[in-house]
């Protein structure tokens, strides 16, 4: 009898560590065209876009002009390879290193959901006309903030992660990177745009202090009773709140279930 309890004492915890695993949500990106692989432009070559443009399908170019560069174009001994796919923009354009130069994408949003928007800005070196890198990031018009790559090798692109989490105050968010190099720099590689909801960490921990317990109750019969913004009370993996979430919820405090 002892052991058979106890196999269902771990039944229970494989059962709960199972049903946080199917809770928890993989979000898709919400940037169209994030990588810029379309339109296609000739292999080994790119296209230049003027300002006003919608021809980078999801995007406006604004400023003077961005390009879409093939990875497998080539200048002054570097190859300009892509981060993801097979192509990436050059928000410097091809002729005018407008600091105004870049693309825009507004997207829709949920007044109050924090979002995670992650990038990679690309740098080399080579030819007097190549530097390491910068990209410019201005959300919903906010003031623009540079990410500066400051690996940038002789022969290729080297790609740095960015990942930025912001609070939408609109029910569209507009998305602006700009051409953040010097003047004399003719690089401000962009490739890789995604943009997720950052949805509850752990199901249940409704005041987010890592723990499921007691102090958790107040806040999850609220939203039972009046609703709201309740997305940490959602416990059985189906949408609505319902008394199913309240029995997870219940049984989670009884087995002292332990966040992820
Ligand atoms: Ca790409
Ligand atoms: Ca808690
Ligand atoms: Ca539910």
């Amino acid at each position: 009898m002892f052991n058979i309890r106890v196999c269902e004492a771990r039944l229970a915890v494989a059962c709960v560590a199972v049903l946080t695993l199917a809770v928890a949500p993989v979000e898709a990106n919400l940037i169209v065209n994030g990588s810029f692989e379309v339109p296609i432009v000739p292999s080994g070559g790119y296209i230049n876009y003027a300002g006003g443009s919608t021809a980078i399908t999801g995007w406006t170019v604004v400023g003077v002009d961005s390009s879409v560069i093939s990875g497998t174009f080539t200048q002054s001994g570097i190859v300009f390879q892509a981060q993801n796919g097979n192509q990436w923009t050059d928000l410097a354009g091809i002729t005018s290193n407008s600091s105004t130069s870049g693309v825009r994408q507004n997207v829709a949003t949920t007044i109050g959901a924090v979002y995670q928007l992650s990038f990679y800005v690309g740098s080399a070196t080579g030819g007097g006309i190549f530097f390491p890198a910068t990209v410019d990031l201005s959300i919903d018009g906010g003031a623009r903030v540079g990410y500066f790559n400051p690996t940038g090798p002789s022969n290729m692109l080297n790609w740095k992660l960015f990942t930025v989490q912001f609070t939408a105050t609109g029910s569209t968010t507009s998305i602006t990177f700009f051409n953040g190099s010097a003047a004399n720099n003719y690089l401000s590689a962009l490739d890789n745009v995604s943009m997720t909801e950052v949805l509850c960490a752990c199901p249940g921990d409704m005041n987010a202090d890592g723990l499921k317990n007691g102090g958790d109750i107040q806040q999850f019969t609220n939203c039972i009773i009046f609703g709201g913004g309740c997305t940490c009370a959602e416990m059985d993996g189906a949408a609505g709140l319902t008394h199913a979430d309240v029995t997870v919820f219940v049984a989670d405090l009884l087995n002292a279930a332990t966040c992820p």
